[in-house]
């Protein structure tokens, strides 16, 4: 039987190619977001690619009804979920903290904290009544360090941080890993989500550089899942060559 990956965020970068680079190491996949249209997309491509099963599930992690309906209609057969990756996530705006919108500020906290929670809340105990599984949160730089117009977004991932740490206390006992893995820049939908799509100052953050792409963070997840039973991996920090931290980047 192969081992089951729900992931959250699937329907683009991180997520969408750690889908993909899972069902290549045999791993059937629960794949979710908003965007059915895409979700259906990357059912169709992992089938046809590696014929592993895939389960899709679209909904929007903010809202506790539809996490809740989604985890609990679950067939059995699904909910043996060895591996949770909490990726869903984004920045919204880019503003000073008296300039930013509260609806901003809603999105970024609902989803990259709150969605995460609920999500984990669900999916914690039926890894705790096998007595395993792996969690991985998809934290960030700004998890480290706290940049201009990014408070609310750093916040956020600092916030990621302290769940990651406290799931991996509380989760001791019962023999279930919890990891996660900060990257700086990746190039994926993120700037455009963050900028509303503000094609100057998107191409303005991946300038003169060349950023991570969403195949190296999936790369990176594959290396914390298959390590030995009796290794968990607490972090990885990945960062661009020529980006040293939030404040340095090195550009041509
Ligand atoms: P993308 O915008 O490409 O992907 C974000 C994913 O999150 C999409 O699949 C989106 O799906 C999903 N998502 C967003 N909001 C919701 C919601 N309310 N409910 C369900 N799904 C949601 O960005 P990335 O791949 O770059 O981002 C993935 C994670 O990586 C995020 O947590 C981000 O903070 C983190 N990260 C990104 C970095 C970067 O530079 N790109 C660096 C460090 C961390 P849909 O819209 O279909 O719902
Ligand atoms: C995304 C990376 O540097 O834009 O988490 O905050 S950064």
């Amino acid at each position: 039987m192969n081992k089951i990956a729900l992931i959250t965020g699937t329907t683009s970068g991180i997520g969408e190619a750690t889908a993909k680079n899972l069902a290549k190491i045999g791993y059937d996949l629960i794949i979710t977001g908003r965007r059915k249209d895409r979700l259906d997309i990357l059912k169709t491509s992992i089938i046809k690619e590696c014929n592993n099963n895939v389960l899709q599930l679209c909904f929007d992690i903010r809202n506790t009804t539809d996490v809740l309906y989604a985890i609990n209609s679950l067939p059995e057969s699904w909910q043996n979920i060895d591996v949770l990756i909490n990726n869903a996530g984004l920045a919204a705006g880019f503003d000073p903290v008296d300039k930013a919108l509260w609806e901003d500020w809603e999105t970024m906290i609902d989803t990259n904290v709150k969605g995460l929670l609920y999500l984990s809340r669900q999916i914690i105990p039926l890894m705790k009544k096998r007595q395993k599984g792996h969690i991985i949160n998809i934290s960030s730089i700004a998890g480290i360090n706290t940049y201009a117009n990014g408070s609310v977004y750093c916040a956020s991932k600092h916030a990621v941080n302290a769940i990651t740490e406290g799931m991996r206390i509380d989760l001791l006992p019962y023999n279930i890993k919890v990891s996660s893995i900060s990257p700086g820049a990746v190039e994926t939908e993120f700037s455009n989500v963050r900028f509303k799509g503000d094609d100057e100052a998107i191409k303005k953050i991946y300038k003169g550089f060349t950023p991570l792409n969403a195949n190296d963070i999936a790369d990176t997840i594959k290396f914390i899942i298959t390590r030995p039973d009796h290794v968990n991996i607490n972090d990885i920090l990945i960062m661009p060559t020529r980006q040293a931290n939030s404040y340095y980047t090195f550009r041509d």
